[in-house]
């Protein structure tokens, strides 16, 4: 007796193995994703970075190089990470000499044989409702989504919180302080 319900629970621990193997394959979804980012070859992410994030930080920022080599301007209009329950595209002004981050509505314009740096202190990404601390080394995935280009896939490094730059820069640091400013939390 006692074999035969083991063997009935061993039967369907294979089945249920099975259907997940099938199921955890989504081979079609990648194909896409291949195809998307050779057609998205005009413009070229470089120095893509983040900061280190402590216990608790519910946001980050994501910073890089966007180049569009082509004729014609395009538009980053959103991005995406399964990291992060939103990504912001923000830009920083000054208000009433307090320095504070705002949403682009309607994305950041990438203009024609241009490049556009998304740094601390500037343009940024906001990775916004974080799922777990980002950790120096490691790296985020990320898609931006371009109005022309499509879909651009990235990765962001993690460099330690004392980074001001992508990893190899040592550039200064300023009067800037991306975690000190107004109306970050959110
Ligand atoms: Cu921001």
């Amino acid at each position: 007796m006692t074999f035969r319900m083991k063997g009935a629970a061993g039967a369907f621990a294979l089945a249920a193995a099975l259907l997940q193997g099938c199921n955890s394959e989504p081979q079609s979804e990648a194909t896409q994703a291949a195809a998307s980012s050779t057609e998205a070859a005009a413009i070229a992410i470089s120095g893509a970075w983040t900061r280190e994030t402590a216990p608790g930080q519910s946001t980050g920022g994501g910073f890089m190089t966007i180049a569009n080599p082509g004729s014609e301007a395009d538009r980053l209009v959103s991005a995406t990470s399964p990291a992060a329950g939103e990504v912001q595209v923000h830009t920083v002004s000054m208000d009433n000499g307090v320095m504070r981050m705002r949403q682009l509505e309607d994305g950041l314009e990438i203009p024609a044989g241009g490049t556009v740096e998304l740094k601390p202190g500037s343009f940024h990404l906001m990775l916004i409702g974080l799922k777990q601390p980002l950790t120096a080394g490691g790296t985020v995935p990320l898609v931006l989504h371009f109005e022309k280009a499509g879909d651009v896939e990235v990765s962001l490094e993690v460099q330690p919180v004392t980074a001001t730059g992508p990893a190899g820069t040592d550039q200064p640091m300023g009067e800037m302080d991306h975690s000190g400013m107004a109306g970050h939390e959110g």
